[in-house]
């Protein structure tokens, strides 16, 4: 619908989570029709319950419907996407909005390297799963980082559930350290995924 262009709270589009233990948050818009829908990312910051201007963390407000905001790692808490209609001609539209939340602690790292890792030296870890009843699918995330930034790389992991269940497949390490560089890693993962695709 068409909403006050100068003013993302009156998005007449909201939909609301419950995040806990989450890796990402990732949104995105797009629509067949020639419109300009915005994307704001709201995080209930004061746990009061209502969206507020000044709790808005991310936006995407191109000139058209295509959006997309993502955030890593987020606070626990309570969030609101709003789906903004800046320029609606007809008054009315519909757009597709996918939501995609891995949280969750089903993926598990061990047998992790202590101390530091020379540049340039692979280096071996575990990561173990706990798959879920249904047959599927499923997004998980692995960060890994020196200690002042645990999520510089994220690594996403996706495991595919048979009847039979195969092996976990390999995680690939990025050689992304530069020759010389000790890097000082954390390993975390989060796993499980939440996706859902809607038209209004
Ligand atoms: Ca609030
Ligand atoms: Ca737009």
């Amino acid at each position: 619908m068409q909403d006050d262009p100068y003013n993302p709270m009156t998005s007449s589009w909201t939909c609301e989570y419950m995040i806990s233990g989450a890796g990402l948050i990732e949104v995105s818009t797009t629509s067949s029709e020639s419109i300009d829908i915005d994307l704001y990312l709201i995080h209930d910051s004061d746990g009061d319950g209502i969206p507020e201007p000044s709790e808005m963390i991310a936006s995407s407000a191109a000139p058209s419907a295509d959006e997309q905001v993502s955030v890593i790692l987020p606070d626990d808490g309570r969030y609101w996407v709003f789906v903004h209609g800046f320029g609606i001609p007809d008054g009315t539209s519909t757009f597709d909005c996918t939501v995609n939340i891995i949280n969750g602690n089903d993926l598990m790292v061990s047998d992790t390297p202590a101390g530091a890792i020379m540049a340039d030296t692979p280096c071996d870890f575990t990561v173990t799963y706990t798959a879920p009843d249904m047959v599927g699918e499923y997004d998980g995330m692995i960060f890994i980082g020196p200690t002042s930034a645990p999520e510089a790389l994220s690594v996403p992991v996706t495991i595919t559930t048979t009847e039979t269940q195969p092996p976990i497949p390999p995680v690939p390490v990025p050689t992304l350290t530069p020759h010389g560089m000790v890097l000082m890693i954390v390993l975390l993962a989060v796993a499980g995924s939440v996706a859902l695709r809607r038209r209004e």
